[in-house]
């Protein structure tokens, strides 16, 4: 089902036409009330009269993450605090936090796009869904459940961890879909086997999956495992949290929000604007959130973007997958390399499990990359010829899909640790200064 048609499935011409009408009032609104936008805005030399349509966007500053740190904790906001009823933060691994803040409305608008997401992957009021996200800070958590909410169905308020008591809870109520990272669901897949319940009786049909960068042979294998239908969304906390951009019943690549959030592709290097089907990082603009607006948000988020029309009859722009982050990409030995592209290599191969690890570091003067990959059972053998063969088959099409070569190390079943939030996946040994 579409939850609002009129959004939606808006014309392009009618949608860009309330983008540029949107994009001038948040101008004219953090021109007014964020002294770091005025500051920018008149280095640049624009004027908020300036910017008038969607094409002007490219005449506007960037935002970076680096941004919100230099104004920690509320120098971005663009309404006084009075107006702000929720904050979220992100805690990042090196500086100070991303903090964000949140109006009345912008919460009002965040439940309605997740409701929009859930009702494109087919739930509806009578689903209950438990929400594995973190709660907390963090957005998965609190995001999700509002919207579930809103929807009209059922949230089991859930939060992460307590895997045993996560699998009994959706035995025991019923649930029909789980929300939660993809690097999770493989766990509880694995734990729900352990725990013997029989898969019929669980309702599960449905995972609303994302937080992290998976791919689509991660979905085929949470699919068969899990048995249910698994979904993508996306987002971000700067710009809002999950819910941004969900794919629908197709899987053909996710329907950004773009009523509310204004996509664009840019190349990391020039910064200049690409177009539909190109690869690059992902900005966006958010037209109508009143406590952070943030003008060309740069995401580090690689993926293309196409205006092509979907045939479920949404209109809006749609994204790719996230290949992967710009910082995040690994550069081994002066090749570009993204844990996603090993991440496909290892789940075409009936004979490993979806769980890998990868460790580089630098040993005289020379990147290694060593991927530790588990290998199913029924595969792991105690003959050294044959673990060798499997070692050269996977090295062998590693080597032909990365462009280097590649340490393997093959570990046993439930071998690597298992995450229960965004997986951690790169040990990265090197220093670099
Ligand atoms: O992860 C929000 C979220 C929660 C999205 C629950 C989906 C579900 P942050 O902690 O700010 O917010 O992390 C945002 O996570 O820039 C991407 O790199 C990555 N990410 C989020 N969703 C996806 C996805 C939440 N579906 C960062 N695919 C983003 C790939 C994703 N990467």
């Amino acid at each position: 089902m579409i939850w609002n048609e009129p959004k939606e499935c808006m014309l392009p011409e009618e949608r860009s036409r309330l983008q540029g009408k949107r994009l001038h009032k948040l101008v004219d609104k953090v021109y007014h009330n964020t002294p770091f936008y005025r500051r920018k805005m008149q280095e640049m030399n624009i004027m908020p009269d300036d910017i008038q349509t969607v094409d002007d966007i490219v005449k506007l500053p960037f935002t970076t993450k680096q941004d919100l740190r230099d104004n920690y904790p509320y120098g971005l906001f663009a309404v006084p605090m009075s107006e702000i009823v929720r904050i979220h933060a992100s805690s990042g691994t090196t500086g100070k936090p991303t903090v964000v803040g949140y109006t009345r409305r912008d919460l009002s608008i965040w439940s309605e796009m997740i409701a929009r997401s859930l009702s494109a992957f087919g739930a509806n009021r009578h689903d209950i869904c438990s929400v594995a996200y973190g709660y907390g800070l963090f957005t998965g958590g609190l995001g999700l459940h509002y919207g579930v909410e809103h929807l009209g169905a059922t949230v089991i308020p859930m939060s992460s961890g307590n895997t045993a008591k996560q699998i009994q809870f959706m035995h025991d109520f019923g649930a029909t879909a789980i929300a939660c990272t993809p690097s999770y669901a493989l766990y509880l897949a694995e734990a729900m086997e352990k725990a013997g319940n029989p898969r019929d009786e669980f309702k599960l049909r449905m995972g609303i999956f994302g937080a992290e960068p998976w791919t689509d042979n991660m979905r085929k294998e949470i699919e068969t495992k899990l048995g249910i239908n698994a979904y993508n969304i996306y987002g971000l906390s700067e710009v809002m949290g999950p819910g941004v951009s969900h794919e629908c019943e197709l899987k053909d690549g996710s329907h950004i929000i773009d009523d509310h959030f204004f996509p664009e592709i840019i190349s990391p290097d020039t910064l200049e604007q690409l177009p539909y089907g190109e690869q690059g990082e992902l900005v966006f603009t958010t037209l109508t959130k009143e406590g952070l607006p943030l003008l060309r948000y740069r995401t580090k988020d690689l993926c293309s973007i196409t205006d092509e029309p979907c045939k479920c009859g949404r209109t809006s722009v749609r994204m790719s997958r996230i290949v992967g982050r710009s910082d995040d990409m690994l550069i081994i030995r002066g090749v570009n390399v993204f844990p996603s592209q090993i991440e496909s290599v290892i789940l075409e191969m009936e004979e490993f499990e979806p769980h890998y690890l990868l460790i580089v570091d630098r040993v005289n003067n020379l990147d290694i990359l060593e991927v530790q990959v588990e290998v199913r059972d029924g595969y792991y053998s105690d003959e050294i010829s044959k673990i060798l063969a499997l070692r050269n088959k996977i090295a062998h099409r590693l080597h032909n899909v990365l462009g280097i070569s590649a340490d393997i190390k093959l570990v046993e079943p439930y071998s690597i640790k298992r995450s229960e939030g965004k997986a951690q996946r790169v040990i990265d040994k090197r220093i670099f200064n």
